[in-house]
């Protein structure tokens, strides 16, 4: 992987980076990204059509059942060295912020301390009717499982299609993207708004960006460098590069 010389320079003088994660960062854990076809079971839905409150309201079973499927793919995933690097990236950057589009909680699993979830945990369960979290209920066998309190449905907490991304991480990462010096976006097709406009805040408020991506993006043409490669392989490179 070569990495140009000026960008070594600029990353190595900058203290405030901000990184964007999505998907790609988790395949090499073994979790499919969403541009991956579907599999299995689930081969003949689309995404869009499974992460939406509609689909929840309309067929209940089926989105937990998908959703139950996917938490144990994740809990039985391993952080990866994209995830790795980024935990150690936190520990050397002065001013470091992670933000993340995944739901699969491998960058905390990779020891990342701070990070800044734009669509949620797909480990936490939450009452449909309340919005409210739910950590524990009766098992009886119903799908999905009824909250304690209202007897509602529950489902993951997660940011579905249609829904408002949780305000105070969507203002964090506002503020991380347009007040960095270097922005990293890793792993995602920026296609999904509005997490797919904040490499373009970040570019439009004078950071140096970088995707990271095997493959072009919409993005990839405004974006300052492109390491065209698995997450996995470059990023330890850079830290190699940075402090070796
Ligand atoms: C919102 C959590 C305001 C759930 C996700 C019409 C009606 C309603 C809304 C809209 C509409 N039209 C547009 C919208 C807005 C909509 C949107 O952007 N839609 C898109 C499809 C056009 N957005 C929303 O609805 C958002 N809310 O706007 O609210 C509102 C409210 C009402 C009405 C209007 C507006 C909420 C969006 C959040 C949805 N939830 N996830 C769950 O996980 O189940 S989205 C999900 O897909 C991810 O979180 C991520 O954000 C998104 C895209 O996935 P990526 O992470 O980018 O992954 P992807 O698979 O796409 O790409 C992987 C990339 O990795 C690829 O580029 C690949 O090349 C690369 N890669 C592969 N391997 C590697 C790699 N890279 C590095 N290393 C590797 N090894």
């Amino acid at each position: 992987m070569t990495i140009p010389a000026a960008l070594l320079a600029r990353l190595a003088a900058a203290t405030r980076w901000t990184v964007l994660t999505g998907a790609g960062v988790s395949q090499e854990s073994g979790v499919p990204t969403f541009r991956d076809a579907q599999t299995g079971l689930w081969a003949r839905y689309r995404v869009e059509e499974l992460a939406t409150p509609e689909a929840f309201r309309q067929q209940p079973r089926l989105v937990w059942e998908w959703y139950a499927w996917r938490r144990e793919l994740v809990a039985a995933a391993k952080p990866n060295p994209a995830h790795v690097a980024l935990a150690q990236l936190e520990a050397r950057v002065p001013h470091f912020r992670l933000v993340t589009q995944n739901v699969d909680g491998l960058h905390q699993r990779a020891g990342s301390r701070r990070v800044i979830e734009l669509h949620g945990n797909i480990t936490r369960t939450k009452c449909f009717a309340e919005d409210v979290p739910v950590a524990t209920w009766p098992e009886t066998g119903e799908v999905p499982p009824r909250c304690p309190r209202c007897g509602g449905p529950l489902r993951p907490d997660v940011v579905w299609f249609g829904e408002l991304l949780p305000p105070a991480e969507l203002e964090e990462a506002w503020q991380a993207s347009t007040t960095c010096e270097v922005f990293l976006s890793v792993g995602t097709s920026t296609v999904v708004y509005p997490a797919a406009a904040l490499p373009s805040e970040a570019l439009r408020s004078g950071a140096t960006v970088v995707e990271v991506n095997p493959t072009p993006t919409p993005f990839t043409d405004q974006a300052h460098y492109v390491l065209a490669g698995p997450a996995g392989v470059v990023l330890p490179e850079l830290l190699a590069r940075l402090w070796t």
